[in-house]
């Protein structure tokens, strides 16, 4: 039987079980402390780099700690069982290359670089915390940003189509650990239903994408995740 095309999307969820805060669930949510419009928007970094940098360093020093869970080791373990997956993540955290997967579309960044507000400087720097923030270009001084795609900027192009290519050629997409409310990223899965794929989505509870989900498994990704791999091997007599 020839194995199935199978494209995922991730998104804060799946690193819950690894301890870093998600977006916009439960009470130790990110943004019930801050409100992403006041902080992840190139307005906010123009009105104030230090307090921008100053929720990003934070961020880094709690997912400096973190290490993947079984929902990232499954996901490393997929990609080198089938010879057809892609994984697209919104997640920043570093943690699905940590667990071992090398084929990754980031849609939304990487918090461990950093990138010149003018020149074309960009540098992995995982250094925790930053000495100064915000941090200067070391070649013209300017500021350092956040290699990662803020509120209302632009997906890279390249990265996002070759996304769109991913799902709307999958047999299966699988979609971990995301509130599905932030676009382009949520709209990725529709290219694969719109084939005749099918959606199975993983989170704790109904999204705005469950409608459309052929199956939607309610639990932690860290438990769901690794169980349903376990079974669909067998399926496929792997
Ligand atoms: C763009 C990087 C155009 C920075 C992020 C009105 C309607 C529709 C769209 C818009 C609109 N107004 C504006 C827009 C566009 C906007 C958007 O979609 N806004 C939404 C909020 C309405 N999108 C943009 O601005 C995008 N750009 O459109 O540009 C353009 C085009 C050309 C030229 C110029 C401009 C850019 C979007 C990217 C923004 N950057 N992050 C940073 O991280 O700080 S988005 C941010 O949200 C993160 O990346 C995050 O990944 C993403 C989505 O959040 P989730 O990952 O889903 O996390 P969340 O907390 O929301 O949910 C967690 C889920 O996990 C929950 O469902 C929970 O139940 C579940 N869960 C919890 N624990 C577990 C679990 N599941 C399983 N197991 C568990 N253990
Ligand atoms: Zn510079």
């Amino acid at each position: 039987m020839t194995l199935p095309k199978i494209a995922v999307l991730t998104g804060a969820g799946v690193s819950k079980g690894s301890g870093v805060p998600t977006f916009r669930d439960g009470a130790d949510s990110l943004w019930r402390n801050y409100n992403p419009q006041d902080l992840a928007t190139p307005e906010a970094f123009a009105r104030n780099p230090r307090l921008v940098w100053e929720f990003y360093d934070w961020r880094r020093q709690m997912m400096a700690n973190a290490r993947p869970n079984p929902a990232h080791l499954t996901l490393a373990a997929m990609e080198k069982a089938l010879p057809d997956f892609t994984l697209v993540t919104q997640n920043i955290d570093g943690l699905h290359r940590e667990a071992g997967n090398r084929r990754i579309l980031y849609l939304h960044g990487d918090i461990w670089y950093v990138r010149c507000t003018e020149c074309d400087y960009r540098s992995e720097d995982r250094r925790v915390p930053l000495p100064e923030l915000p941090p200067t270009c070391p070649r013209c001084a300017a500021w350092l940003r956040p290699d990662v795609v803020w509120f209302g900027e632009a997906l890279d192009p390249v990265t996002l189509h070759r996304a769109e290519q991913a799902f709307s050629q999958a047999d299966i997409a699988l979609v971990v650990g995301t509130s599905a409310v932030v676009y382009p990223a949520a709209m990725l899965p529709h290219y694969t239903r719109e084939r005749g794929g099918r959606i199975i989505e993983f989170n704790m509870a109904r999204t705005p994408l469950s409608p459309y989900a052929d199956e939607t498994i309610l639990g932690p990704s860290e438990e769901t995740l690794p169980a349903w791999w376990e079974a669909f091997q067998a399926e496929l007599g792997l």
